[in-house]
């Protein structure tokens, strides 16, 4: 078996195809005391090289919020918010798409793939489509972008983040049942900016035998990440329950519909763990256009046009402006 280090190039190129040459610096960095500065000074430059647009989205921000109802909709000291099915407005097309390309899914290859793997992307703004599904071309889901870039969800993000924010990707992924306890599925914060903000839809119901994501709140993260340092990778869950105790946690569970607002660069958090019955989820992720890596969907290098950007908002969202 290979050596899994970046000196070895054929590992390297791997990660890079798969992160994107920032993310890898970043993750190279991540475990180094150098991450801060180096973050701090590319968003910095990133907001001086695009000063114009830096400003536009400022701009922007504070107008769709004059008249906001979802100005402090997800608490900053918190840094999660859980809404029931309905309260969140246009989640039902979204929904029924997303159950349509389930059950397609579910017809060609049942709730266990042969091949044995945890998890399908039905969805993936992946480029190099690492893992197992298709690499999807979003404009063939227009359901989806318009939603992602509407307005209460943009307000929503928009108001947490303090500036209009990129959508970073939408991924529609399936976890099927497993006993692994790998990556995501042990307790991590995805450093990718200083808030990235998803918002994960269930497309099933959801309860504990269907592996539900399942995260601390920030406040409490931050009194983890004391006892056990901020630049980890993935946490083991003695130290993490030593660290805060039992019953802090919280768990994505709920009929379909159920919508969790989750900023998993502060949220320490795992998902897909011990699944008995298949879990999927749409995933809306959103973050600065001025963060230290690239988003999914940059990194795509996705072009839109005219039809698939129906207004000057859909533009901000999807980077175009
Ligand atoms: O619920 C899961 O499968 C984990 C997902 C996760 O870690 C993430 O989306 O950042
Ligand atoms: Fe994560």
């Amino acid at each position: 078996m290979r050596a899994r280090t970046l000196v070895d190039p054929f590992y390297a190129w791997q990660r890079i195809k798969h992160y994107g040459i920032e993310r890898s610096i970043i993750h190279f960095l991540g475990k180094g005391i150098l991450r801060r500065p180096v973050n701090g000074t590319i968003r910095l430059c990133k907001k001086v090289i695009w000063f114009p647009s830096y400003l536009r989205r400022i701009r922007t921000r504070n107008s769709i919020m004059i008249n906001s109802a979802y100005h402090r909709f997800i608490d900053q000291k918190l840094g999660y918010r859980i809404c029931s099915a309905g309260e969140i407005p246009g989640i039902e097309p979204v929904l029924s798409h997303c159950q349509d390309l389930l059950k397609e899914f579910r017809k060609r290859e049942g709730d266990s793939p042969a091949d044995g793997r945890s998890y399908s992307e039905l969805l993936s703004p992946d480029p190099s489509n690492f893992g197992s599904g298709i690499a999807a071309d979003l404009t063939k889901h227009p359901v989806l972008m318009k939603f992602a870039a509407s307005r209460p969800i943009m307000e929503i993000a928009a108001g947490y983040l303090g500036e209009l924010p990129i959508v970073g990707s939408i991924q529609l992924y399936l976890t099927h049942p497993n006993d692994s306890q790998v990556g995501f599925q042990n307790f991590h914060y995805d450093h990718t900016a200083p808030n990235d903000l998803k918002l994960f839809i269930a497309v099933n119901d959801i309860d504990e035998q269907t592996g539900p994501l399942t995260w601390f709140g920030a406040d409490h993260s931050d009194q983890i990440s004391e006892v056990i340092g901020t630049r980890i990778g993935r946490a083991n869950d003695d130290d993490v329950y030593t660290a805060i105790g039992d019953g802090k946690a919280q768990r994505t569970i709920g009929p379909a519909g159920t919508c969790f607002f989750v900023d998993v660069a502060r949220c320490l958090h795992y998902g897909s763990r011990g699944n008995t019955k298949m879990r999927a989820v749409v995933v809306f992720e959103f973050v600065s256009k001025f963060s230290y890596v690239e988003s999914n969907l940059e990194r795509g290098r996705i072009l839109l046009d005219a039809n698939d950007l129906k207004n000057p908002l859909d533009c901000l969202a999807f980077n175009q402006a």
